[in-house]
């Protein structure tokens, strides 16, 4: 055997231990495998409303407030009545993409029943 394949380094064979992944991180490190732990922050949250109009049947928002947002068929009664003498009123609140989807499938059933009814997303 030749002196070269004994000698610490150099060759590229010298095993290096426990393999961790390279990271732009670790080599700001100076080779220490280190983590910043950074805490996931919550979403932010969004209101869907529900608008008034003239046309729209009392018993078709009570519908909807009952089958896309849960609510018990009191609950929908309520926020339906506030939102008749009020102008508008809050019918969840959601997740961006949550909060679009509902808006759209209010939409796509008042379409469908041929009610103006509207609704909107604002963030909280
Ligand atoms: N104002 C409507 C009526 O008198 C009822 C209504 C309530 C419509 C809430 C829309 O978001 C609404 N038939």
């Amino acid at each position: 055997m030749s002196e070269a394949m004994h000698s610490p380094g150099g060759n590229g064979d010298e095993p290096r231990g426990p393999e961790v992944p390279d990271s732009p991180e670790r080599r700001r490190e100076g080779g220490l495998a280190t983590k910043t732990r950074t805490r996931a922050k919550r979403p932010d949250r969004y209101k869907v409303l529900l608008h008034n109009d003239d046309y729209t049947p009392m018993e078709f928002v009570v519908s909807v407030l009952e089958r896309i947002f849960g609510k018990s068929p009191a609950a929908a009664t309520q926020i339906m009545l506030q939102i008749h003498r009020g102008g508008m009123g809050v019918a969840g609140v959601f997740v961006r993409e949550v909060a679009e989807t509902k808006v759209a499938t209010v939409h796509n059933l008042a379409e469908e029943r041929g009610h103006p009814l509207r609704a909107g997303v604002e963030k909280e």
